[in-house]
């Protein structure tokens, strides 16, 4: 099995920032995942160096357009290595080798009437460098780059892109695949159910100089598009190279949603016109804002990618990206997600499951993996849950829910973490007669780390290889690098000597969040106050007036006449009433039992005419742009009423 997978080649009018960098990761590590299943892959990436952004950018620096693009270009080499990137392949649409392709088909496609004469006059978007439709604009204007379209008439070379549209729809519906998720299908879907209007492929040389010359009227440049399109063909040596045999029937194209257009309706209509087999997928995710707003170049909001690596670490950037965004919704950047993040998914959650593992195992048997034969009463807990997740983590992977494969893996690791406090290891150590025992424990523990070293390894490749050192295997070894061969379960051979290695995630220092400053002004003017999350800094002797208790819950049922509400009746030691907005997300027969923090000295208050005596903690999440509300719990067996402090 082969798998192509192609990035966007990207404008080379600024330097990469973390929307340019989300899509890359991505790539990389699909194409890490595509390896471990033991495919062959090649993983393209790339600049697009024509058009009249880049002329204008060079323009301004007052540089050649050359120079210009050979440096910006290189910004871009250089940082994929930062972020432990490693494509097989880059490309730049300067090469000659790239410029006498796009010559070639462009012949081939003008000799076969595909491409013809004409003049015409539109709204033309100088950000998007192309043109759009009166029902793209909002209030006038192109949503993506907040100007209003310059009209320009002139005349120009078409390519009969209304020709194959009915082919391309004809595709897109017996292939349900082929554009996902499921929405920018049916975006695509509903956009072709208009007639398709033919495209400008050429830009007259008294406007624009900076592009590929047309083969058959040099007194025009070739369109940026229907260059830079072409990159995704012409780096795999088309028409005659190896490569393009190997890997163009099974290309899959990674990209966000501002390009959707060019990459489902005029790259597949273009494939067509010459003859070849559409691209196999096209996969399209949502935007990183900042406020509310599109991280991008043009607005100047962009976090640098190479900062955030310097501060956090490249894993830590590459799994919160991972698992911060849902692939295919927006997300948003901010430093307070990113430190969360490392310091409770990796820090505490990751990181202290392999220190304390490592560490019991360096005291309890001399850092030398244990031979669990000799427990009587082994237990499978860890195994069964290890084998539910490697088909979950299988299946997100394979479909682009990189947070889902990665939610996977933190079961495995929670449950393991849990192991540890059940298990008591350091109890056993201190009765002889437990030794088999002992030894199952920590075998399973270690065994945990084998598998999450694996699985984990296209996300984190640098963490991966560590603790494939401190789990005494070479970085090559096929228990982490192969999924068919490591896959399974109790395959760390025992004996095997353990190494030191360093903390996984040092922790960092949450920044002081600014208290929000309200000025007071004379003026009776409407002050509009920006929202900024409340820092909420409150002194010690408020948060003692707050009491908080564990509470068991004994009963609870739906509150009358309400979807939200249920009624709970919980021990905090004595017996009260609290009315929770939680019945959209927990049936009340799955909660009976269960420990819960409450509040418990707030004042009463009535509920849809249920008296409420206290308020249950819940976390709030936000999940696929829908929120949901998970109870909070204790770790251990506590006595209702504890205090929590
Ligand atoms: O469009 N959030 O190049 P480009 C997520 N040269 N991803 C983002 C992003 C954001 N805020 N901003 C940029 C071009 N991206 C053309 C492509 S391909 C034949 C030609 C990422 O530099 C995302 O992948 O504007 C998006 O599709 C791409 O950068 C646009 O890069």
């Amino acid at each position: 099995m082969t798998t192509y997978i192609t990035t966007p080649i990207y404008y080379v009018n600024a330097e990469p920032h973390l929307g340019h960098a989300y899509t890359t990761i991505v790539a990389d590590t699909y194409s890490r995942f595509r390896r471990l299943q033991g495919e062959k892959v090649r993983f393209q990436t790339g600049t697009d160096e024509h058009g009249d952004k880049i002329a204008e950018a060079a323009a301004r620096e007052g540089v050649s357009p050359k120079e210009y693009v050979d440096r910006i270009s290189g910004m871009f080499r250089d940082t994929w290595p930062l972020l432990g990137v490693a494509p097989d392949n880059f490309i730049r649409t300067t090469d000659a080798k790239h410029m006498s392709t796009v010559q070639k088909i462009l012949q081939q496609v003008y000799d076969q009437g595909d491409i013809y004469f004409d003049e015409y006059s539109g709204l033309y978007c100088k950000g998007c460098e192309r043109f759009l439709t009166e029902k793209e604009l909002v209030d006038g204007k192109c949503p993506d780059h907040q100007i209003a379209p310059a009209q320009i008439a002139e005349q120009n070379y078409f390519f009969r892109m209304s020709r194959y549209q009915q082919q391309l729809i004809d595709h897109i519906q017996a292939n349900p695949e082929f554009i996902t998720p499921e929405r920018y299908r049916n975006e695509v879907l509903s956009f072709l159910s208009e007639p398709l209007e033919d495209l400008c492929i050429s830009r007259p040389t008294s406007r624009l100089t900076w592009g590929i010359p047309l083969p058959f009227d040099d007194s025009f440049v070739t369109y940026v598009w229907f260059d830079a399109l072409i990159n995704y063909l012409t780096g795999l040596g088309y028409p005659d190279g190896e490569e393009f045999e190997s890997y163009w029937g099974v290309a899959e194209h990674l990209i966000a949603k501002d390009i959707l257009k060019p990459h489902a309706i005029y790259w597949p209509t273009m494939i067509l016109s010459l003859g070849l087999p559409l691209y196999k997928k096209l996969h399209v995710h949502g935007y990183w804002n900042v406020d509310e707003t599109k991280m991008s170049k043009s607005i100047g909001n962009v976090v640098r990618p190479a900062e955030l690596v310097e501060e956090y670490g490249v894993d830590c950037l590459r799994y919160f990206t991972l698992r911060e965004m849902s692939f295919g919704l927006d997300a948003s950047f901010s430093s307070e997600s990113i430190v969360a993040r490392k310091n409770s998914d990796l820090a505490n959650d990751l990181g202290n499951l392999y220190s304390r593992s490592m560490a019991m195992l360096v005291k309890y048997t001399g850092g030398v993996v244990p031979n669990p034969a000799a427990d009587q009463t082994s237990d499978t807990v860890l195994e069964e849950l290890a084998g539910s997740v490697l088909l979950r983590y299988q299946e997100a992977m394979e479909n682009f829910q990189f947070h889902r494969a990665l939610q996977a893996m933190w079961e495995l690791i929670s449950l393991a973490n849990k192991y540890i406090v059940t298990n008591e290891p350091w109890a056993l150590a201190k009765d002889p007669g437990q030794e088999g025992r002992l030894h199952a424990v920590l075998y399973n523990l270690v065994e945990v780390l084998r598998l999450l070293t694996l699985l984990l390894q296209p996300v984190m490749p640098g963490t991966c290889a560590k603790m494939a050192t401190g789990l005494g295997l070479e970085g090559d070894s096929p228990l982490v690098n192969s999924l068919e061969i490591g896959g399974g379960w109790g395959l760390l051979p025992v004996g095997t000597e353990l190494q030191k290695i360093d903390a996984l995630f040092p922790r960092v220092e949450q920044k002081k969040v600014k208290q929000p400053v309200q000025k007071v002004s004379g003026k009776k003017k409407k002050e509009k106050v920006k929202a900024e999350p409340l820092a909420g800094i409150i002194t010690f002797d408020q948060f003692k007036a707050v009491e908080l208790r564990v509470a068991e819950i004994v009963a609870a049922e739906p509150v009358k006449k309400s979807d939200r509400l249920l009624k709970l009746t919980v021990k905090a030691p004595e017996e009260r009433v609290i009315v929770a907005g939680i019945a959209e997300y927990y049936r009340p027969e799955e909660i009976v039992g269960m420990l819960v923090l409450i509040v418990a000295n707030l004042e009463p208050v009535r509920l849809m005419g249920v008296e409420s005596q206290g308020m249950v903690l819940a976390a709030k999440m936000e999940e696929e742009g829908k929120s949901r509300l998970v109870l909070s719990t204790v770790s251990g067996p506590v006595v209702p009423g504890s205090r929590v402090a």
